[in-house]
Parts: C-alpha cells; sequence; structure tokens
C-alpha cells in the first residue's frame, strides 16, 4: 500500500511542477514604439535608472513578429530580476549585422541596485572588429566567432544553488565555472552595454526555470515496466479456476514492485460485460523477480474472462516518512 501512495504522491508532485512551468521573464518587445526607446517601460530602464543611457524598440531587425531592442554604443540598459536559488534558463537572440566595430557586452549581474551595489556573473565581450567572442571567464577551447547577419541563440545555464553557470553561443558551449566568486546566489539583473561599439539588436530575452522538464499532461501515468496486455483465459468450465504463469523478468526487489491486475469478462451479448476489482474471482500469486502467477475462471464460449497485469518498479527508500514521496 505504502507504494501506491507514493506513486500517487509523486505524480501529484510532478504535476505541481507542470503547473509552474510558465517562464519566469519574456520579452519579445513588441509593445513599444519603434524607434523610441524602452527606459521606464517593461521594466527596462538605463543604467542607474538614468534614461540617457536607453535602448531603442526597432523594426529593423526581429527575431519573432516584428520588433527587437536596439543596443547602440550610447546604450546600457538594465532589466532588474528578484532570484535566489533555484536552476535558471536565460535566453536571448542576438544580432550583429556585418560591418559592425567595436566591442558589446552581454551582462549578467548576480548583484544589481540603482547606484550599487553591483556584482558581475556573465560579462561577454562581442569584439565586432576581431570577430570573437570572450567570457568574462571559464572561457572553453579556442575563442569563438562571431556569426553575422542572423540571428543566433544565447544561452546561460544558471545554478544558483550550486553557484555554477554554462554559456552558450549557437548552441555550443563557450564558458562554464563559478557564477559567483562571492555566491551570492542571486541573479538580480542583465545588462545590454553598448560601449560605444556599432549597433547589435536582441530579441525574445527570456528566463526559464531549470528544474527537469515534466511530461506533458498526455502522457499521464508513467508506462509500466511490464505489461502483459489483454490476454482471454483458456477454454474450459466458467466454475473453475484457470491458472496463467508469465515471465517478466524484472528483476530487482519486488518490495519495489507496484502490481495492477485487471479483469474483463465479456459476455453473449457483447464485450466489456463487467470489470472487476481485486478481491474477487482473480488473483495474482507467486510473484518473483521473474514471474507472476494469475488465476480466474476459464472462459466459454459465451462468457470470455481476460486478464491483464501491469507492474512499475519504483525504488523504495528508508528514509522518506510513510505516505510521503521517496526522497531522492
Ligand atoms: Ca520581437
Ligand atoms: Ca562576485
Amino acid at each position: 500500500m505504502r507504494n501506491h501512495i507514493a506513486i500517487a504522491a509523486s505524480v501529484l508532485l510532478l504535476y505541481a511542477c507542470g503547473a509552474g512551468w510558465a517562464s519566469e521573464f519574456a520579452d519579445g518587445f513588441e509593445t513599444y514604439s519603434a524607434g523610441l526607446g524602452i527606459h521606464g517601460q517593461g521594466g527596462w530602464k538605463g543604467w542607474d535608472n538614468v534614461s540617457s543611457v536607453d535602448g531603442l524598440a526597432s523594426n529593423l531587425y526581429a527575431h519573432t513578429d516584428r520588433q527587437s531592442v536596439e543596443i547602440r554604443g550610447s546604450t546600457d540598459l538594465v532589466h532588474e530580476f528578484d532570484l535566489a536559488g533555484g536552476k535558471w534558463v536565460l535566453t536571448a537572440w542576438q544580432y550583429i549585422p556585418s560591418g559592425s566595430s567595436g566591442v558589446t557586452y552581454f551582462i549578467l549581474m548576480n548583484t544589481y541596485s540603482d547606484n550599487g551595489p553591483y556584482d558581475w556573473s556573465i560579462q561577454t565581450q562581442y569584439d565586432m572588429t576581431a570577430g570573437t567572442i570572450v567570457p568574462y571567464s571559464g572561457a572553453l577551447g579556442e575563442p569563438a566567432r562571431i556569426i553575422v547577419d542572423q540571428w543566433v541563440q544565447i544561452k546561460v545555464v544558471i545554478d544558483l544553488d550550486a553557484n555554477t553557470f554554462e554559456e552558450y553561443y549557437n548552441d555550443v558551449q563557450i564558458a562554464a565555472g563559478v557564477w559567483d566568486n562571492d555566491a551570492h546566489g542571486t541573479l538580480q539583473a542583465i545588462d545590454l552595454y553598448g560601449n560605444g561599439a556599432s549597433p547589435v539588436y536582441y530579441d525574445d530575452i527570456r528566463i526559464d526555470s531549470g528544474a527537469t522538464p515534466t511530461p506533458t499532461p498526455s502522457v499521464g501515468f508513467p508506462r509500466p515496466a511490464y505489461d502483459s496486455g489483454w490476454m482471454a483465459t483458456p477454454f474450459g468450465s466458467p466454475s473453475q479456476f484457470a491458472v496463467i504463469s508469465l515471465k517478466h523478468g524484472l528483476g530487482g526487489n519486488t518490495d519495489d514492485y507496484v502490481v495492477d491486475l485487471q479483469m474483463n469478462v465479456s459476455g453473449i451479448a457483447g464485450p466489456n460485460l463487467t470489470n472487476q476489482g481485486l478481491g474477487t474471482v482473480f488473483s495474482y500469486s507467486y510473484l518473483t523477480t521473474t514471474g507472476i502467477q494469475l488465476a480466474a475462471p476459464f472462459s466459454a464460449v459465451d462468457l470470455v474472462t481476460s486478464l491483464r497485469v501491469r507492474i512499475w518498479v519504483y525504488g523504495s527508500d528508508t528514509s522518506s516518512s510513510p505516505g510521503q514521496p521517496k526522497s531522492e
């Protein structure tokens, strides 16, 4: 019974996680007036809340729909977040036109308030003159090359609990390491800094929970490790019991098995005359790590009995309380 409870609880947990799957932040820059600054809108502002270092909504390029944000040489555009702990995936689409020059910055701050304190975690330099990408820390391999004239995804996977990050450009990992040498355990701002360089464009900036994806609701209950499918019992006298021995070969420990056995009886009038539950005229026995034995009435021409057994395997643990989900 305890296994039944544990399964029900973990399925509930899966759905609870699924329900919270919305992104933490997302902006496609469609709601701003093209050609105008976005300071003071959608949570965006100039560094230290100074409007003169604004970025512009632009309809020159768009990753989706019609607009993106233009980071000019004078731009130092900030959006604050309030994330502490947990795992997060920040993605942004970047467009660098060919012929651009100077060094533009993509920055994530573990600590940010207007006029400080500040602390930088990601401060990637896109050197458009040299064509190279220079991560702030943890660079892997040869410097990545900037891809021009197309939208390229920047992705940063941040584990604020483990204090680590992984940085990707165009699906290639370019850096990894310690998120914050002071281990603040926070993500408080993105900063798109023009640094006097040519304009670059960003679109579809978002932050999603980095928790392990859950099955879609259509997947529903987990698939069993073993499923006999529906099997008719042999023909004979329905007043007597047929015994069916099955091999499942699951191994492990039978204490970790969750077994479901169903019976279906179809009469002369049609199929599915009745389904029945445990404790009626059918049962299983001799459950081992290799097999199981089923018993149910023989079938007759006008009364066909079918059985189906399914087995799920869940590792039991000894540390969680009865009725609580298994602890990992
Ligand atoms: Ca857009
Ligand atoms: Ca630091």
